[in-house]
């Protein structure tokens, strides 16, 4: 006998899951099936992504190594080829598990047509104790059986089991399109294995800092070895029943001409040789002529129809705009609505959402979300999800759950893809949180898929893993304004010990307790994950945050016990701890400054949302409370930023300021930024110090023209500095050592500029 439940497969959900039956029939099913005394089928089997519609009874079939496949030759030979890999043993004509594999029509299956879905990429999977039916809707489908089939496979044991499956969203997958080092081509072939077991569809290939994707070099050809290896990447995509997009990024200096037509086709079957079938035409991150959106609309319909439309095997095409989030488009300038309503309807128009960085909601056509964007470009909108990408935020690690996306909004959008850090790897487990979410988004359990996702990459440790991502989540503050939870357990005990003993000078020891039991696991968690052997690759991208983690720890501990120290009237102990705090945050220091340099977001943040705030809030207490109480003066500063920058131009006004050594610098954006007439942005330092350069790139000459800098000490009467040096897009001031404590750029003309932040520095004596 077989009873019914829906969507999952986990029985302990069971009872959560029996009201959010659709078909009472189903609903009246499953209970007879329980009153009628059945036992329940007691493994928690986890399947990823959810499926739609699982039905399982007691039995369990055990692999016994000899079996009858029939309709292996019809069948999509790539599932035939993974499902003998997990079905290893002998073949038999007459004895064994029966095998039924293929797609809707073929023989081998053809008396369960009734039962599979008619979505595509859908497929219907049964297991008895004799046989076993993998039934595609189409060749992706009977791939997905197999991907279950693969899952549900325990120690040679399978559940009885009938699944019902089909993805909600089209598309489902990743947009390599981050600023930065481009993953390597072993990660990469990696990744279309990873996403073909997790029914993701869909790879786009477009790495900002791949001059053969963007400018300089889009115009010609790949060199030999590259070409190689995106041919290899090609097949194997194939293999793993992912298209392989790949996009181009010629915005940024395309002529509107013929000849360019000429030149972007002559690459797209360049690519199309090397086996691409799928393509991408980005036009995000850009400014001047490129951003046209008829003459951008126009090249789209040109390559549609002469290319795809004549090739007859490429997929439809997809294009980033270069208003590609609400934040930055201008309704009024009629930029979007001018690439909906010319667009020929087959092309995918890619979207970021309200911002950059944004989650996707349903929305109205008046105000935002999926609703008004859809409106504006008459389709519904390819999403391309800023997330984990930490290409603005390159000292983070961001390894906390997929969350923040409605559930039920999948029929207004044509597809989901993520944008991964340049760590690829440790971006696994967003991705693994997308793959879940786009198949079946109304299931999606973003909690349960970020666990599942570190028992897939990390088996041997995912427990460890979990703690040192859950301390690795948040950007800290950034120009977007993106954030994330983190240390979500133990939020709610460092706000109540923090605001106890910020207040009264006392706490719980419940609190204290907890606490430092979390210092204790991420010294624990960074030793093993440290060690451990099973994913290279993943450990030596956490490496420099392994090391960061350890180390707060520490100080964490010997900050509490100075706490205790001081309770307890211990001088000489409070004394050794404080050194050995000092020390810590030296070394903490020394690991931000050693590692990781890129010249954006240079060095090494952990746990700086909840467990670094705690730690350095409480050792500034304890040591303000000691010298009190000894009248000593113990240094209470821990790292902080004094300065602060303003800004009336939107883009500018969040970027923080770092600091190295004797420089000062606005964290750079890659972005293009309008600088509106008037505009400015000011500098407050600390407090005044002698100046010796500043130095400005914004990636176009003659920045000079328009752009004043001027230097203040009170922030009331300025002085013009003039610039020393002008010379390829860098501006360089020599201040003479002037006494300033505020520095101040402004658009001094009405006009608006269009600037890249590459660099903007203030050079101190200190
Ligand atoms: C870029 C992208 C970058 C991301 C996050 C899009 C469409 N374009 O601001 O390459 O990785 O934001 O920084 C972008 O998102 N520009």
């Amino acid at each position: 006998m077989v009873f019914y439940f829906h969507k999952t497969l986990s029985l302990q959900y069971f009872k959560y899951n029996l009201y959010k039956f659709t078909d009472m029939k189903k609903t009246f099913l499953a209970i007879l099936g329980l009153t009628a005394g059945m036992t329940i089928y007691a493994q928690n089997v986890a399947v990823q992504p959810t499926p739609q519609q699982v039905k399982t009874s007691t039995e369990t079939l055990t692999l016994t190594g000899i079996y009858q496949f029939n309709g292996e030759n019809e069948a999509n030979p790539f599932a035939i080829k993974e499902l003998k890999e997990v079905l290893v043993g002998k073949h038999s004509n007459k004895d064994g598990i029966r095998i039924y594999v293929g797609e809707r029509g073929d023989k081998a299956v053809r008396k369960y047509n009734k039962f599979i879905p008619k979505q595509a990429e859908g497929y219907f999977l049964r297991i008895t104790p004799k046989d076993i039916v993998l039934a595609g809707n189409d060749e992706r489908g009977t791939f997905y059986a197999v991907q279950t089939l693969k899952q549900l496979l325990k120690e040679q044991q399978l559940p009885t089991i009938e699944i019902t499956d089909y993805p909600e969203i089209a598309y489902r997958g990743v947009v390599e399109g981050f600023y930065g080092t481009p993953w390597s081509h072993q990660a990469r072939l990696r990744h279309l294995k990873f996403y073909g077991e997790h029914k993701m569809n869909t790879y786009i290939y477009g790495p900002k800092d791949d001059p053969y994707h963007s400018s300089p070099n889009w115009r010609l050809p790949y060199p030999e070895q590259e070409a190689k290896q995106i041919k290899e990447l090609v097949e194997v995509a194939q293999e793993n029943e992912v298209n392989f997009v790949w996009a181009i990024h010629p915005g940024k200096d395309i002529q509107w001409n013929q000849a360019d037509r000429d030149n972007l086709l002559n690459k797209f079957d360049k690519m199309y040789e090397l086996g691409v079938r799928s393509f991408a035409v980005f036009f995000d991150d850009i400014s001047g002529e490129g951003t046209n959106p008829v003459k951008q609309a126009e090249l789209l319909n040109y390559i549609d129809e002469n290319f795809v439309k004549v090739k007859k095997d490429v997929t439809p095409l997809i294009m980033c705009p270069t208003e590609y989030n609400k934040s930055w488009s201008n309704p009024k300038g009629g930029y979007l609505t001018t690439l909906g309503t010319k667009l020929n309807p087959s092309i995918h128009i890619m979207w970021t959402g309200d911002r950059v960085i944004s989650d996707m909601y349903e929305g109205n056509t008046e105000k935002g979300g999926m609703k008004w964007i859809n409106n504006l470009i008459q389709r519904p909108a390819y999403v391309w999800w800023n997330f984990p990408v930490s290409d603005y935020v390159r000292d983070h690690l961001l390894m906390g759950p997929v969350y923040g996306n409605d559930k039920h909004i999948a029929n207004l959008m044509s597809g989901f893809v993520t944008n991964p850090m340049e760590h690829a790897e440790s971006s696994l487990i967003a991705i693994y949180g997308v793959a879940s979410y786009s198949w079946n988004p109304d299931e999606y359990d973003s909690d349960k898929a970020w666990k599942d996702a570190m028992k897939t990459v990390l088996p041997s440790a995912a427990e460890e893993l979990e703690i040192f991502a859950t301390h690795n989540s948040d950007l800290g503050a950034n120009g977007h304004g993106y954030r994330r939870e983190e240390s979500v357990a133990l939020k709610p005990i460092a706000e109540r010990f923090l605001n106890d003993y910020l207040n009264k000078g006392t706490y719980q020891g419940e609190d204290f307790l907890s606490i430092i039991n979390t210092f204790h696991s991420m010294i624990e968690v960074a030793d093993v994950l440290m060690t451990n052997t099973e994913n290279p690759a993943l450990i030596a991208e956490m490496k420099p945050w392994l090391i960061q983690h350890k180390l707060t720890g520490e100080l964490g501990k010997e900050v509490f016990a100075m706490t205790e120290a001081y309770k307890n009237g211990k001088q000489d102990y409070f004394l050794r701890k404080y050194k050995h705090v000092k020390a810590l945050q030296q070394q903490m220091f020394d690991v931000d400054q050693t590692y990781n340099q890129n010249p954006y977001q240079p060095g090494v943040k952990t746990a700086g949302l909840v467990i670094k705030p705690l730690i350095d809030k409480t050792f500034a207490k304890v040591v303000e409370l000691y010298n009190k109480r000894f009248n000593t003066q113990l240094d209470t500063k821990t790292d902080y930023m004094p300065h602060t920058l303003t800004s009336d131009v939107s883009q500018l006004k969040n970027l923080p300021l770092r600091q190295k050594t004797n420089h000062i610098l606005v964290s750079p954006a890659n972005e293009v930024i309008k600088w509106q007439g008037k505009g400015y942005m000011t500098i407050e330092l600390d407090k005044a110090y002698p100046i010796l350069t500043i130095n400005i790139n914004f990636d176009k000459p003659e920045v000079n023209v328009w752009g004043v800098l001027e230097i203040s000490t009170d922030g009331k009467r300025w002085q013009k500095v003039d610039y020393t040096q002008v010379h390829n897009n860098w501006i360089y001031a020599e201040t003479g050592k002037v006494l300033a404590k505020m520095i101040r750029f402004t658009n001094s003309q009405e006009k608006e500029q269009e600037i890249y932040l590459r660099q903007f520095s203030i050079t101190v004596k200190k």
